[in-house]
């Protein structure tokens, strides 16, 4: 079973269907796959558990065909029924160790951190990669805390006290710009599901992260 963690790959791909300009989830998954991104997230926020459960079984199977990893955000339930890589749990969520408890010793369980203190409790947890975020201003995601900008990232590049993925606001203009601030691996949502041209994209982000 793949079990790619952030500081193994570059890119961390992250649903959100109302951004896919129309396209099914399928086209949009596929194209990521195909241009080579490894951590895939799916993360609905307004769908009924019987959609995400029968979209988490395609993008399982089209993950295992590509050897990328598959995180399923929020749901135990869901990820442990298609068999997903993992999860990726907020702060007021439920706990690392009790998700640990329902996932396993093998499942990789992420955490959205917004201050190093919560990184080091992430630590304490369990949790075996964190979300350091959001960097930038994001309209993707509803409930989401004031930017944390780079000063958190710099003490998450500093300190590595886990595998982390930058997330919020990331985006080709800015992605150079998180990369040299430490960050090795970046989650992006709008700006990877909603491009016209999404290995296009995914070439000029890596292009841009890397430069
Ligand atoms: N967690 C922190 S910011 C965010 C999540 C899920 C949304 C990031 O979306 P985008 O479109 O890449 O700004
Ligand atoms: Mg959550």
């Amino acid at each position: 079973m793949p079990a790619f963690l952030p500081n193994e790959t570059d890119l961390y791909a992250i649903t959100d269907a109302r951004l896919c300009r129309g396209r099914p989830l399928a086209d949009v998954a596929r194209a990521l796959l195909d241009a080579g991104v490894r951590i895939l997230q799916y993360r609905e926020k307004k769908l009924k558990a019987g959609k995400m459960l029968e979209e988490c079984r395609l993008l399982r199977r089209m993950t295992l065909e590509a050897g990328a990893c598959f995180i399923v955000n929020d749901h135990i339930d869901i990820a442990l029924l298609v068999e997903a890589d993992g999860v990726h749990i907020g702060q007021e969520d439920l706990p690392v160790p009790e998700a640990r408890r329902l996932m396993g010793q093998q499942a990789i369980i992420g955490l959205s951190t917004h201050t190093p203190e919560q990184a080091v409790a992430a630590v304490a947890a369990g949790a075996d990669y964190i979300g350091v975020g959001p960097i930038f201003a994001t309209q993707t995601k509803e409930d989401v805390v004031a930017p944390v900008g780079c000063a958190y990232l710099d003490w998450a590049a500093r300190n590595r006290a886990l595998p982390f993925v930058a997330i919020g606001g990331i985006k080709e203009h800015n992605i150079g710009e998180v990369a040299r601030h430490g960050a090795y691996c970046c989650a992006l949502v709008s700006e990877l599901v909603g491009a016209l041209d999404i290995a296009a994209k995914v070439a000029a982000v890596r292009r841009a992260m890397h430069a």
